[in-house]
């Protein structure tokens, strides 16, 4: 194996429950963790909980229980998500822990030891929400400047580490390492803050204030900053949950990856920490953006806050972490919204990647028994060699890059892959396997299309794997290919040819089924909406009508959403035999192949149909015509002389809703 590739999310407060944003840090790290045990570094991959604090001890003196009872009560609600959501977590600590509480002492006592550690008085504003003092200066109206709520004046005796003497040794750090603080942006606040003195940092709280805590080992009537606690974990879960129970080989972490509200508590106190406990400093901190919804903070007074699980249930969890991680450049802010899920989950899981993988095993069992044909090379032209060099290059040097802790640009290697899953698509569409099948001359050309078809496939597998596990493992079965993702990836994994002709495809469940992506809150929103498509055709408005709805001819426009109109591809066309209008149409809409009886015979030949994108209604009762079955209805212009059939120039993929 490779070199070791230690990789860690904050331990979340044990008190919230899991939300978006928890879950989005938690499914970043699992991608990063995935990929790197496909390249074959010995991955550990840490996350866990912060169980420490005033707030677990309040809340669990208001249930009248025990602290750590209250916590083994909430720990689930974790455990269980992050099994839902396929984190691979190699590691959940949790700060009671008792190992982790005796070396969190033993750090507290070497500190002390060397005197980086001392006893002084104290007074200033205490905020209890955030467990921390704050100096007059930064006191607006008696209110936290973090969360807004009242402080309390407080004078105490604690102890006091020696952050400030740091100061200097973290600021040449952080300008000799430039990735040691990631984005950019976020390294240079970090820079700013360190502009002023750094003062010391308390890390203890009388017991008679908190007892929920660690206590020091060298004064028991006090308990560790809940901060001083939980950062150790970075380095007590290495001595007793890694494989090799040591620090090495896993410490300096590769990655830690937190939020931006957690940036200087990780880039400074966590560091000058490590700077006094003589170990080496972690190779990058990076701070990612913040999830809201509506642009408004998610929390439990405002009712807004996003649960992950109701997510997964009505998208599936790779849908989830698709959107997550597509959605907002990782580092940036982002809007959380379901319709924008549900708008990704049409346009680039079900009618990308769903609709490649089903048309491509379609055309296999349509035209080639449903095995791999060989591909003949004499028959290739430029698409092939688009398609080829996209595939290649996004495997050896695009993904690598976009995913190397220095960059960590997950959105970009999303609309990467999904660039290569546009160009096979069109590549489809270009190559029209439905009509290279009609003559037997182009016998070879059709085999390499399918063959390639597959290629492309087979390796979108073994890159969508860290992003979308379980879709990885469905589309390797319908595929019938020998890729096993609990081992590195071969080399035969990641090159383009390697594909063995005569593999047998299997049609299996669509990879994203159809939803309903128009809500009830979405329907009710668009009857308000002034400017519906019905009330501005003039025929159907009679000259001074007020009330639009007393006109028998008018529809509402609920009425009118019930006619599901969809985008969908001719792929084959013949005549109905004794009929001179009728043309019987094989069209794709979606994952799905529908039959077509159309009255379009007089106005167009079938072949000249082949390849266009057209517009049917999706949702009409079957109907027989002259014995053969019409799976829905062709638009078209003209009454009952057809002038013209509705196609759509651009390249919009079949099954897409027309609104
Ligand atoms: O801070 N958007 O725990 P925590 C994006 N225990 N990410 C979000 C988010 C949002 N709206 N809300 C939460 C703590 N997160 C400490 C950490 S580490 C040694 C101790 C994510 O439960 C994000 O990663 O408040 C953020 O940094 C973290 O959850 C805070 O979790």
């Amino acid at each position: 194996m490779s070199s070791s590739f230690y990789l860690t999310t904050p331990i979340y407060y044990v008190n919230d429950v899991p939300h978006i944003g928890h879950a989005y840090t938690t499914i970043a790290a699992d991608v990063l963790a995935r990929y790197a045990r496909l390249q074959n570094r010995d991955t550990f991959f840490l996350t866990g909980l912060d169980e420490h604090g005033q707030k677990v001890q309040q809340a669990a003196e208001k249930a009248n229980i025990d602290p750590q009872q209250h916590c083994d009560r909430l720990t689930p609600q974790f455990q269980n998500l992050w099994k839902t959501l396929e984190i691979s977590h190699d590691a959940f600590i949790r700060t009671t822990d008792s190992q982790h509480k005796s070396i969190v002492q033993r750090a507290l006592q070497q500190l002390y030891d060397k005197g980086l550690i001392y006893r002084a008085e104290y007074a200033g504003w205490y905020c209890t929400f955030d467990e921390r003092f704050w100096t007059e200066k930064d006191i607006t109206d008696g209110l936290c400047p973090d969360c807004h709520r009242p402080v309390e004046r407080l004078s105490e005796s604690n102890y006091f580490f020696r952050m400030g003497q740091f100061q200097q040794q973290l600021i040449d750090h952080i300008h000799s390492h430039p990735h040691f603080i990631k984005p950019e942006s976020r390294r240079n606040e970090v820079l700013g803050f360190l502009n002023k003195p750094l003062e010391d940092l308390s890390i203890s709280r009388p017991c008679s204030r908190l007892a929920w805590g660690i206590a020091l080992p060298f004064d028991p009537q006090y308990v560790t900053y809940v901060w001083f606690d939980a950062l150790m974990n970075y380095v007590s879960a290495l001595e007793y949950l890694s494989p090799a129970k040591a620090r090495a080989p896993y410490w300096p972490a590769n990655l830690h990856i937190v939020g931006k509200d957690i940036l200087t508590t990780h880039a400074v106190y966590w560091s000058t920490m490590l700077f006094a406990m003589a170990l080496p400093l972690p190779h990058t901190i990076f701070a990612h953006g913040w999830w809201t919804v509506q642009g408004e903070k998610m929390s439990k007074s405002r009712g807004n806050v996003v649960d992950p699980e109701a997510m997964v249930k009505e998208f599936g969890t790779d849908a989830f972490r698709y959107f997550l991680l597509r959605e907002v450049p990782f580092g940036q802010d982002g809007d959380f919204s379901r319709e924008a899920l549900a708008g990704r989950y049409t346009s680039d899981l079900a009618n990308g990647l769903g609709n490649l993988l089903s048309r491509t095993v379609t055309l296999i069992q349509r035209f080639a028994d449903g095995y791999v044909p060989k591909p003949e090379p004499s028959t290739q032209t430029e698409l092939d060699h688009e398609l080829q060099t996209t595939a290649e290059t996004l495997i050896s040097t695009t993904l690598p890059d976009y995913l190397s802790p220095e960059r960590l640009e997950l959105h970009r290697a999303l609309e990467a892959i999904w660039g290569l899953i546009q160009i096979a698509n069109q590549y489809i569409d270009k190559t029209a396997p439905w009509v290279l099948a009609k003559q037997p001359d182009n016998r070879h050309r059709l085999n390499t299309v399918l063959y390639q078809s597959t290629e492309t496939l087979r390796l979108l597998c073994a890159v969508l794997y860290p992003f979308l596990p379980s879709t990885a493992k469905n589309m390797k079965q319908q595929l019938g290919i020998p890729l096993d993702f609990s081992i590195p990836l071969q080399e035969h994994d990641v090159t383009w040819g390697r594909l063995t002709p005569g593999t047998q495809v299997t049609k299996g469940n669509p990879l994203f089924p159809r939803i309903d992506t128009a809500s009830r809150q979405k329907g009710e929103k668009s009857v308000e909406h002034s400017q519906d498509p019905i009330s501005h055709e003039p025929t159907l408005t009679p000259p001074g009508s007020q009330d639009k709805t007393s006109d028998p001819q008018q529809i509402t426009i609920n009425e009118f959403q019930k006619v599901q109109l969809k985008v969908a591809k001719v792929i084959e066309a013949e005549r109905v035999p004794k009929s001179e209008k009728l043309l019987k149409l094989q069209v794709q809409v979606g994952e799905e192949i529908r039959q077509i009886v159309a009255g379009i015979g007089k106005r167009y030949e079938p072949e000249t149909l082949l390849g266009k994108t057209i517009v049917v209604v999706a949702n009409l009762k079957p109907a027989k015509l002259m014995g053969i079955e019409s799976q829905g209805m062709v638009l078209a212009a003209g009454g009952q002389e057809v002038m013209g059939l509705l196609t759509i120039s651009d390249d919009v993929p079949s099954g897409t809703m027309i609104k």
